[in-house]
């Protein structure tokens, strides 16, 4: 009876200790999925109102990345970038105004050569070949204006020898030729252009 008794109270005290243990466990499992459902779900609502901007932003992160080493904007090779601007060198030739034009629809002009520097530039990337640039005496014959308004008397110049020669006494915009020297000719003439435009911010 002794006996009986002792055994009885062990195997039902052990009984009793491995159900609390299965409970125990089963509350820890428990608990852990409920925490790893409330996660989720709140990781669904915040990505849904767009809360978790890191990863939406994700998406462009090459571009901002990028954009220190390209100023003029990692996605295009039309734009290159100089000292703190950006330039277009056309592969279209047209009419001096319609140049202008074109500068003006992506948000440009055509280029102003103020400096050494700048003709050595573009130079190099015009090969001889005739450019625009934004110089004209259209509205007084001989009385050559920078159309951003930039000092012609004042400031650099690089014409060819015996330019502008206004020759037929017609020529009034200048272009970009052999090395890179100026020549004035008659504006509806066909030229490649050069366009210019702060580094977009
Ligand atoms: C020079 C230039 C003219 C024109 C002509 C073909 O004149 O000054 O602008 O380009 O050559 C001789
Ligand atoms: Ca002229
Ligand atoms: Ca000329």
């Amino acid at each position: 009876k002794e006996y009986f008794h002792i055994c009885f109270c062990v195997c039902f005290k052990d009984r009793n200790f491995f159900q609390q243990k299965l409970r125990s466990f089963f509350t820890v499992y428990l608990l852990l999925a409920l925490s790893f459902l409330l996660i989720i779900t709140l990781f669904a609502v915040s990505l849904s109102r767009g809360t978790v901007t890191s990863l939406k932003g994700l998406s462009d992160f090459p571009h901002s990345f990028l954009f220190p080493v390209f100023p003029c904007g990692p996605g295009s090779r039309e734009w290159e970038y100089f000292d703190r601007k950006c330039y277009y060198f056309s592969l279209r030739r047209m009419s001096w105004h319609k140049a202008k034009a074109q500068c003006e629809e992506m948000h440009s002009q055509l280029a102003i050569i103020d400096s050494h520097a700048k003709q050595n530039f573009v130079m190099f990337r015009t090969r001889n070949e005739r450019f625009w640039i934004g110089l004209t005496d259209e509205n007084l014959e001989g009385e050559w204006e920078w159309i951003d308004g930039t000092d012609y008397k004042t400031t650099f110049t690089f014409w060819k020898e015996g330019e502008p020669n206004n020759s037929g006494s017609n020529e009034n915009c200048a272009h970009l030729w052999n090395f890179g020297q100026w020549n004035d000719v008659y504006c509806t003439y066909e030229c490649y252009y050069i366009c210019e435009k702060p580094v977009p911010t």
